[in-house]
């Protein structure tokens, strides 16, 4: 497994649409290993894959926020929202492609999920919480749609210009 570099806004390859994987290989396999390291070392609850630069539908999560928990690691393929409750949740949110900003976002409370998992299997299940907060913030993630774009035009130009001065600074570093 290994640590793969992120991608910071702004980046075109974040604002793509991502292809289905179209079957389970030894290198998708080996991407999601290293997205879940990636993630873990970051720290971050979940990542997609075009944030590491690939533009392939896999997210992997992992909600649980107590430090003290077993890890919940959780790799999915072709994710997709099949049922998206009407109660709605207000979650501050990160990413890990925008380092250090945060807003509160709205979403559905409770979503039904549909994916391929690790072993080729089709899976769907039910999320509620930070779980569903951060699992359709992933899968937004391979449609190319930024937490950001859930603000105002004026607070997303803000968030895009301190993301584009960080990035600035960490090449020049
Ligand atoms: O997709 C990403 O950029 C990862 C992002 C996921 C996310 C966080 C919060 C709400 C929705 C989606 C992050 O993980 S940001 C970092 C973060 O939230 C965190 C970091 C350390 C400990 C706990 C959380
Ligand atoms: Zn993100």
């Amino acid at each position: 497994m290994s640590i793969r570099s992120i991608v910071i806004h702004p980046d075109p390859r974040l604002k793509k649409l991502c292809d289905p994987v179209p079957e389970l290989s030894d290198e998708v396999r080996q991407l999601a290993d290293d997205m879940l390291e990636t993630m873990y070392d970051a720290p971050g609850v979940g990542l997609a894959a075009p944030q590491v630069g690939v533009l392939q539908r896999v997210i992997v999560a992992d909600a649980i926020k107590d430090p003290d928990a077993a890890p919940q690691p959780m790799v999915m393929f072709n994710p997709e929202v099949v049922l998206s409750s009407d109660e709605t949740n207000v979650y501050e949110e990160g990413c890990l492609s925008i380092p250090d900003q945060y807003a509160e976002v709205t979403r559905p409370a409770e979503v039904r999920v549909a994916w391929i998992d690790r072993d080729g299997n089709p899976r769907e299940d039910e999320f509620a919480g930070l779980w569903a907060t951060v699992l359709q913030h992933e899968i937004d993630h391979l449609d190319g749609k930024l937490f950001i774009d859930y603000l105002s035009a004026m607070k997303r130009q803000l968030m895009t210009r301190k993301s584009q001065k960080l990035k600035r600074e960490r090449a020049r570093a």
